[in-house]
């Protein structure tokens, strides 16, 4: 469809300024924000990493398409999220230590928020006691999404943390983000994991909701 094409084609090209007018035409022309998110946006972000990788952009031409990306999200924003939802819990949301990519994270939250969790979004490069802090003050679910290889190691110390503090069993923890897989997941004691920020949705729903229904 030319318009995905076009939208795909202005995120590798960094059109900070042309793509939230683009998106916008494309829904009025009728195509899903889904369709729109993964057949433009987040296949043009994946062109900008090969293109990297191969040494034909770098860290500039990376950080314009995130800053595209982010202009073409706030039009998509309220056509991603279902508004009304019945409110389900809090998660503390963050981009592991160390590591600077929020793009991911932020599509998690939004999804997340219109499933109707309340949202605290630690940002990026959180170290855990700060999500040991979220949990003190409440929340029930604790996301940490890490784009790196070398970042996703430090995953495992949130559980840690959570441990140490006393609080392990008082929040749901899940993990996510490109270089995570259900393995990784598994071996450092994450209840959940997730590849994709609709899947995150349908993940943390089940294990808060069946949470709720744990004896205490
Ligand atoms: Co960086 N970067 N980057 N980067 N960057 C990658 C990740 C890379 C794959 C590019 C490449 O080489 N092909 C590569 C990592 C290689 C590796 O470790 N395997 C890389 C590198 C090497 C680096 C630097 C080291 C470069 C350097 O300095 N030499 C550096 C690291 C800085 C740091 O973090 N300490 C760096 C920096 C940056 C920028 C800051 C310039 C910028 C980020 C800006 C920002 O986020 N505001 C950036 C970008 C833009 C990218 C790429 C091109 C795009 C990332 C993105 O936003 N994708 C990326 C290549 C790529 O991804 N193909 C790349 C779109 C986004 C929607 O997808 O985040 O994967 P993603 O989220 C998905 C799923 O993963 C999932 O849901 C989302 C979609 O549904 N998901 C979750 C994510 N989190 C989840 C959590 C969940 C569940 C699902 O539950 C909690």
């Amino acid at each position: 469809m030319a318009n995905l094409d076009e939208i795909r084609q202005m995120t590798i090209d960094g059109a900070i300024a042309g793509i939230a007018a683009k998106v916008q035409e494309a829904l009025d022309q009728g195509v899903a924000a889904e369709t729109i998110l993964n057949e433009g946006l987040v296949s043009g972000m994946d062109h900008v990493g090969s293109m990297f990788e191969a040494g034909e952009y770098f860290v500039p031409e990376m950080l314009i398409a995130a800053r595209t990306m982010d202009n073409a999200l706030s039009v998509l924003k309220p056509h991603l999220i279902k508004e009304g939802a019945e409110f389900i819990g809090t998660v503390a949301i963050g981009t592991v230590k160390g590591d600077l990519h929020d793009i991911g994270k932020r599509l998690v939250a939004m999804m997340l928020e219109g499933a109707g969790f309340q949202i605290i979004d630690l940002g990026v490069d959180v170290k855990p006691e700060l999500f040991v802090e979220e949990v003190r003050n409440g929340a029930t679910l604790v996301a940490v999404s890490a784009l790196l290889t070398t970042t996703m190691t430090n995953m495992g110390d949130v559980a840690k943390a959570l441990e140490e503090a006393g609080l392990r069993q008082n929040a749901r923890f899940i993990v996510g983000g490109a270089p995570v897989t259900e393995e990784y997941a598994e071996s450092i004691g994450a209840d959940g994991y997730a590849d994709t920020a609709i899947a995150a949705v349908r993940v943390a729903r089940d294990l808060v909701g069946a949470r709720r229904h744990d004896p205490v």
